[in-house]
C-alpha cells in the first residue's frame, strides 16, 4: 500500500509542477487500532476515497448509515473499500461491528 501512496503524491506534485490541473483524485483513510485516520475529510465531487484496513487481523466496515441501509461487508487487513461522492453534502459513516468507530467525509461543490 505504501507505494500506492508515494505514486499519488508524486503525481500531484508533477501536477503541480507542470501547472496542470489536478485530476479528480482518490484520497486514502487508513483503519488501525480501530480508528480512522483522519476521522474526518473534505474532498471535491467526484473523488473516491479509499479506506484501507492497516490491522493486524481485525476486519471492519465502512457503513454509511444515512445512505445504505444494510452494512457493507467487512473487510480485512490489506483489504480496502472505496466509494465515490459524486453529491455534495456531509457523510457521516461508522464501522458495523464497531460502533464507536465513527468517520465523516465532506464532499464539496468544487
Ligand atoms: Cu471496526
Amino acid at each position: 500500500m505504501h507505494h500506492i501512496k508515494s505514486l499519488g503524491s508524486f503525481l500531484l506534485i508533477t501536477a503541480m509542477a507542470w501547472n496542470l490541473p489536478v485530476q479528480a483524485g482518490e484520497v486514502e483513510v487508513t483503519i488501525e487500532k480501530y480508528e480512522f485516520h483522519p476521522p474526518e475529510i473534505t474532498i471535491k465531487k467526484g473523488e473516491t476515497v479509499r479506506w484501507v484496513n492497516k490491522e493486524k487481523r481485525q476486519y471492519h466496515s465502512v457503513w454509511f448509515e444515512g445512505v445504505d441501509t444494510l452494512a457493507p461487508e467487512y473487510f480485512f487487513p490489506d483489504e480496502s473499500y472505496e466509494r465515490t461522492f459524486d453529491q455534495p453534502g456531509d457523510y457521516p459513516y461508522r464501522c458495523g461491528p464497531h460502533e464507536k468507530m465513527r468517520g465523516v467525509v465532506h464532499v464539496t461543490d468544487e
